[in-house]
């Protein structure tokens, strides 16, 4: 894809936001979703929790273009006010809100009682704009009031930013008079733990309204964001389009047709489609920066060892509203979604169940005599096509969750309830076909290897999956 974002950008200095706010109204928790670091700071409940100032980069094409600081909650702002008039009338001198605040730091208060909003208003000069987080469940009050009149002091601008407003105790018109009564009439409703799609856009929009002298800047963020959204989303569906090519390639060689060298070649194929689909959701997890803790443990096969239901359940092949072999319902799961193959013949999961119940060969004889007669040529089993549909459609449902959540969510994402059918022609892509007649295409890594094939079929498959995630988007 073509890179749109002006590297020159990069060699000027970086535009520095201070994210400042009462207590606990989600001012690190902006910074882990606009940085999208889940780890970053330290997030509770909890009034007080962010102690010091910290630092965050947001990179484009290896340059810094942003520098956020979160920054200690403000505690004691009506005091403050109160010093800060004080000293002023001392002072005796007119001096503008940044002399006044510098005056007020080179005091001793700076260093004692009000330490923490110290640390808060020498990084607010040093800044070139600050976001205002409000908690709009809380009601306007005067701390409120007296610590926007503090921030301004500082003469940078300040962009509030509106958040708990999905909230049914948000006081969202109460604050947005109270901010509009202060001067502050550019503002913006940012849902910190779940954004909208459009949110980053909207801010940083909004603030380059505010900031003429780094437009430059916060448009290239904005067409950054796009631009790895956009390229996020098509390597999530090629890592898919990889993992479903690798499975329906996947073939395993039975020797004899007896029960146990069936049973263990099913369990074989089983175990090496799950180890599969787990590396899948590990490629998943690290492309959205996120965690296996982030997302519902039952879910992910990476931390129970398969999914809740592992992609063979017949159980779950049914609730998915496929079907599944006949033989599936009597619990032989071990055979379930595997095709046996013999002699160039396609007997179906049915069959291969219907022998792992049986004793193998015996049942297979009301194939007739002709049909044990091929017996005798190559045995293969594979995976069905519901098996290829289930890991579509779990593989599709983790990335809409993944792309649902933001970076300071604190409840684990729920996965596997979503789950809608994403292949639902009734005959597969053709790629999928074109990869069953491609053993070579299973072996571990091969896509990396150049074939020429695979990656036009990576390549048309993704694009089906990503239109398919496009219409559940909407
Ligand atoms: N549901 C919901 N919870 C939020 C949102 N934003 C923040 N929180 C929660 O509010 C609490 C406080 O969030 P923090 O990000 O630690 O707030 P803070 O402003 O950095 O707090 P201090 O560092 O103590 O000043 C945490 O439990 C967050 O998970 C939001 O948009 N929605
Ligand atoms: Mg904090």
């Amino acid at each position: 894809m073509k890179q749109r974002v002006d590297l020159s950008l990069g060699v000027s200095k970086p535009l520095r936001i201070a994210v400042a706010g009462h207590t606990n109204t989600g001012k690190t928790s902006l910074l882990r979703t606009l940085t999208r670091d889940a780890r970053f700071g330290e997030v509770s409940d909890r009034p007080g929790t962010t102690r010091h100032v910290e630092a965050a980069r947001l990179l484009v094409n290896g340059h810094v273009l942003l520098e956020l600081y979160d920054t200690p909650g403000i505690e004691e702002p009506i005091d403050l006010l109160a010093l800060l008039e004080q000293q002023s009338s001392a002072s005796g001198s007119r001096e503008d809100g940044p002399q006044r605040i510098q005056r007020f730091l080179a005091s001793a208060p700076a260093a004692g009682q009000f330490e923490q909003e110290a640390k808060v208003l020498r990084q607010m000069i040093k800044s070139d704009a600050a976001f205002y987080v409000v908690d709009t469940r809380d009601p306007v009050l005067s701390k409120h009031r007296d610590e926007l009149e503090i921030l301004r002091l500082c003469g940078i601008p300040l962009l509030p930013l509106l958040n708990f407003v999905a909230h049914p105790a948000a006081r969202e018109s109460a604050w947005r008079e109270a901010l509009a009564g202060l001067g502050l009439h550019a503002m913006v409703r940012f849902d910190i733990v779940a954004p909208a799609e459009d949110g980053e856009r909207l801010l940083y929009g909004k603030l380059a309204g505010l900031l003429d002298s780094h437009a430059d800047i916060l448009n290239a963020l904005i067409e950054n964001h796009a631009h790895e959204t956009r390229l996020r989303q098509q390597a999530a569906a090629e890592q898919v389009a990889d993992l479903l090519l690798g499975v329906a390639a996947c073939r395993q060689r039975v020797s004899t047709l007896d029960a146990s060298a069936l049973e263990a070649g099913a369990h074989t194929l089983n175990k090496d489609v799950i180890e599969r689909e787990q590396a899948c959701v590990e490629r998943l997890l690290s492309l959205y920066r996120f965690y296996p803790d982030d997302i519902e443990t039952a879910a992910l096969p990476l931390l129970n060892g398969k999914w809740q239901a592992d992609p063979f359940d017949p159980v779950l092949l049914q609730s998915m509203g496929l079907r599944v072999g006949g033989g599936a319902a009597a619990g032989a799961a071990a055979g379930a979604g595997i095709d046996l193959i013999a002699g160039g013949l396609t007997l179906g999961a049915a069959t291969l169940m219907g022998a792992l119940l049986g004793g193998g060969v015996q049942t297979l004889r009301h194939y007739g005599r002709n049909l044990m007669g091929r017996m005798t040529g190559e045995k293969l089993l594979r995976v069905d096509d519901t098996i290829l549909r289930v890991l579509a459609a779990r593989q599709c449902g983790l990335i809409l969750a993944l792309e649902r959540r933001g970076h300071a969510a604190q409840q684990r994402s729920p996965v596997a309830e979503a789950l809608r059918p994403v292949l639902t022609d009734a005959e597969l892509p053709a790629e999928l076909r074109l990869a069953r007649a491609n053993p070579q295409w299973a072996a571990r890594g091969f896509s990396m290897a150049g074939d020429e094939r695979l990656q036009k079929a990576i390549s048309s498959l993704s694009a089906t999956l990503a239109q398919s995630m496009a219409a559940m988007r909407v």
